[in-house]
């Protein structure tokens, strides 16, 4: 091989500079710059020539090929660049998601007892209550104590109520002591439902171990028991979207005095139950007028403020409202159960638009 001059090294750059410039494929590219930068490459074998040289053609040839070998490796980066950019435009454009676009039907449902708490906080809502919430689990004066229940009550029995191992803290029995906390921690006038789970030790045809309870409490200045029956007919005729005719019968519970049932008027249509009128009645909630006692463990005095509470069972309401026959099936989890009395969770219970 003839020394190279400068001029051969022109030649040799506008030649690789075509391929780079040709290369469409960064493996294309590579085979380029290993053809000419690589170990043994054109550019490489021409610098070990070197040795071979005179010294005034090192002078010359040297520095030459140095900036040849940086101007093609330069060229070799731009190019890279480019094809990089390119694949990425590519990737892009064929891997385009449109997140605006619909999932499609959704599969999931909104179980009953979810969405008849729904319609219960927008009924109550609109005559000004707001949903509180507490613990699952409590302690004996919020479950018991504070409302009124003497010690050695049948209901603080170990056989009513779930104890926790430490024998202190219990399951709550009822969400009661949600509105023993509200009236504690804050001042009246108040006007809340207490929506949640709440646990007995009972379980047959009729009642789960867990169920579901709405209660409501409000408590201000000269509440009176037309207060309770204004607020309860007006929710039982929303809640069961039609007129309902209803009555009040005296009972007993620790927590209230006078204390109350309500019923409702119903009929039975073949395997269905129509609720609003007939000639049977049915017992749908318990009532009262907040005890002084439970006023006072609460630091309210009797004489100053008044107030009206209610407790319901939601598992019941929903069973009786969307004509659901076993209690049991709720909690079991069965998909095919789910999906035939399941609501669509994207409509969302209104006033305006119907509850369900
Ligand atoms: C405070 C004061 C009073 C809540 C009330 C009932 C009547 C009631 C039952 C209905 C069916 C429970 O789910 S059920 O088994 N509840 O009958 N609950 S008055 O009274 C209160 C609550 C809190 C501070």
């Amino acid at each position: 091989m003839s020394t190279p001059t400068p001029s051969d090294l022109d030649t040799v750059k506008a030649r690789i500079s075509e391929q780079i410039a040709a290369s469409e494929t960064l493996a294309a590219l590579d085979a380029v710059r290993v053809a000419a930068l690589g170990k043994k490459g054109e550019i490489s074998l021409m610098m070990r020539g070197l040795g071979k040289m005179s010294a005034d053609e090192k002078k010359v040839m040297g520095p030459a090929l140095n900036g040849l070998k940086t101007e093609l490796s330069g060229q070799i980066e731009t190019r890279k660049a480019e094809l990089e950019a390119r694949a990425l435009d590519a990737a892009l454009a064929s891997e385009t998601m449109d997140m605006s676009l619909p999932v499609g039907r959704p599969t999931g449902t909104l179980h009953p007892v979810s969405q008849v708490m729904e319609e219960m906080a927008v009924i109550f809502s609109d005559m000004g209550f707001s949903v509180a919430e507490g613990p699952d689990i409590e302690d004996d004066f919020h479950n018991f104590t504070a409302l009124n229940f003497p010690p050695g009550h049948p209901a603080r029995d170990m056989h009513d109520t779930f104890f926790l191992n430490d024998g202190e803290r219990v399951l709550r029995t009822h969400t009661s002591p949600v509105q023993i906390r509200t009236m504690m921690s804050k001042s009246p006038p108040i006007r809340i439902i207490a929506p949640g789970r709440t646990y007995r030790s009972d379980s047959d045809q009729t009642h789960t171990p867990m169920f579901h309870q709405v209660e409501g409490l409000v408590i201000g200045r000269d509440i009176h028991m037309g207060h309770l029956k204004g607020v309860l007919m007006d929710f039982v005729s929303a809640f069961f979207e039609t007129d309902v005719d209803v009555r009040f019968r005296p009972h007993h519970f620790p927590f209230t005095e006078p204390s109350a049932e309500m019923d409702v008027r119903y009929t039975r249509d073949g395997d269905s139950i129509k609720i609003g009128a007939g000639d049977s009645w049915m017992e749908i909630l318990g009532c009262g007028m907040v005890h002084p006692n439970v006023l006072e463990a609460c630091n309210l005095d009797p004489e100053e403020y008044q107030g009206f509470a209610f407790g319901m069972g939601v598992d019941r309401l929903a069973m009786l409202k969307y004509g659901m026959p076993d209690l049991r099936d709720m909690f079991a989890g069965d998909p095919r159960w789910l999906a035939h009395y399941g609501f669509s969770p994207l409509l969302q219970a209104s006033l305006e638009s119907g509850l369900s």
